[in-house]
């Protein structure tokens, strides 16, 4: 069954970097906003990465789902609402990024109130600011 957005459907991509332009192990953009239905394709171009959702930073009713090291995904965004991504080895270093699915979304009161590391914690609020 094609849904009626398919047609429309991007695909946007996202690099799990060792060095980027916003410091070392980052994603590469790491704030993207899209629409439902469209797709980010996680890509390890640097080793020893991966991507996965987190429980607690995403919208009721979403999938999650979890890469694995050096694994590229594609993962199709239905659910609008706001998605915290991690990578898992780096999570501590604040590899983390934020996807926004629709135009209007706002951040819940307790989207950052988890437990985060520091690093992580400023980076999703550096992300987020693009709201
Ligand atoms: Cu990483």
């Amino acid at each position: 069954m094609l849904l009626s957005g398919a047609a429309w459907a991007e695909t946007v991509e996202v690099h799990m970097l060792n060095r980027g332009e916003a410091g070392t192990m980052v994603f590469e953009p790491a704030f993207v906003q899209i629409a439902p239905g469209d797709t980010v394709k996680f890509i390890p171009t640097d080793k020893s990465h991966n991507a996965e959702s987190m429980d607690e930073m995403m919208p009721e009713g979403a999938e999650g789902f979890k890469g694995k090291i050096n694994e590229e995904i594609d993962v199709t965004f239905d659910v609008e609402g706001l998605y915290g991504v991690k990578c898992l080895p780096h999570f501590a270093m604040g590899m983390v990024m934020t996807v926004a699915v629709g135009e209007d979304v706002e951040m819940p009161a307790d989207y950052l109130e988890g437990r985060l590391p520091k690093k992580a914690k400023e980076r999703f609020e550096e992300q987020l600011s693009n709201l």
